[in-house]
């Protein structure tokens, strides 16, 4: 009888660990559930903004989802308040940005290559610009930089609090001698007008302020503007701005770009090695787009 008993027990404690067990696996099964089948984008502007729609359209798990888009400021703050509750989130990832120092991210295998292979930013003026800024353009020509200087210049910004203008500024008087190289043997010149445009995301804009110290140092005046992508295409097309390092090639602007194409002058590459995609914190089981799940309650 003894042994019954403590047979029914261990029968019944089998019973408990298999049924918590498959609890946890449904629970583990429903993180897109948990995320309420939901990608946190960031402005509907955004290039990336079109890639997500994308991913839901092509990728077959992605049936039944949808896009939330705001700004990047209310996707770094989710993305923040996530990681804290250690709950699972999608976002909007792109790099140079300061979010992979702060956070451990990885971005999603993308099997479909909605995001490409790895981007660039380029080298975009409205025509005629080297015509009627021959030093300028000969100083931007010979610009560039690379992620490894963005990045560590982006993280310091967040660290510092500081705008990126300011960031702009202080990092420009830092590293005069390193940006001298540009402005070598090119005369100054005296106080001709030139409109930078930009994209609003930090990266881009720091880039923008860092081209209007060089060329202002060089004797120009230059307003930076910041714009949607569209607009930014559209303005160097039509001339009502002059020049711009912000377009995301050849994947995350290549509908645009081509839209405008022979209406710029395409010259050139500013850094390599940028990458766009969506990412999720590390702690979360998955590696792979294909990983998600369709959400069937509808
Ligand atoms: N971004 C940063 C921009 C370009 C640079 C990737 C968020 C975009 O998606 O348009």
């Amino acid at each position: 009888m003894n042994h019954f008993k403590k047979g029914l027990t261990l029968v019944m404690m089998i019973a408990v660990l298999i049924i918590t067990g498959c609890a946890s696996e449904t629970s583990e099964a429903s993180i897109s559930e948990q995320m309420d089948y939901t990608i946190t984008g960031i402005e509907p502007g955004a290039g990336q903004t079109e890639l997500n729609e994308q991913v839901i359209e092509d990728y077959d798990n992605f049936e039944g989802w949808s896009q939330q888009t705001s700004s990047t400021g209310a996707m770094l703050t989710e993305l923040d308040e996530a990681i804290k509750n250690e709950e699972p989130i999608i976002v909007t990832a792109w790099s140079p940005h300061f979010k992979f120092a702060k956070y451990e991210l990885k971005y999603l295998e993308d099997p479909q290559k909605i995001f490409g292979d790895g981007e660039y930013a380029g080298k975009i003026a409205r025509l005629g610009f080297e015509e009627d800024f021959p030093i300028a353009y000969q100083i931007l020509d010979r610009f560039e930089t690379d992620v490894k200087t963005l990045e560590q210049a982006l993280l310091r910004a967040q660290e510092e609090e500081l705008e990126m203008d300011v960031l702009a500024e202080i990092w420009y008087d830092e590293n005069k001698d390193t940006l001298a190289s540009f402005t070598e043997g090119l005369d100054p010149v005296d106080g001709k007008p030139i409109e930078v445009l930009t994209t609003q995301w930090d990266s881009e804009l720091f880039i923008a302020h860092v081209q209007k110290e060089l060329l202002a140092d060089h004797g120009y005046d230059v307003k930076v503007t910041a714009v949607d992508p569209s607009i930014l295409f559209e303005a160097i097309s039509t001339g009502s701005g002059d020049v711009t390092f912000s377009p995301w090639l050849p994947n995350t602007h290549g509908a645009i770009y081509e839209e405008y194409e022979d209406q710029f002058v395409d010259f050139g590459v500013v850094y390599e090695g940028a990458k766009a995609g969506l990412a999720v914190p590390a702690y979360m089981d998955i590696d792979s787009l294909e990983d998600l799940e369709p959400n069937t309650t509808n």
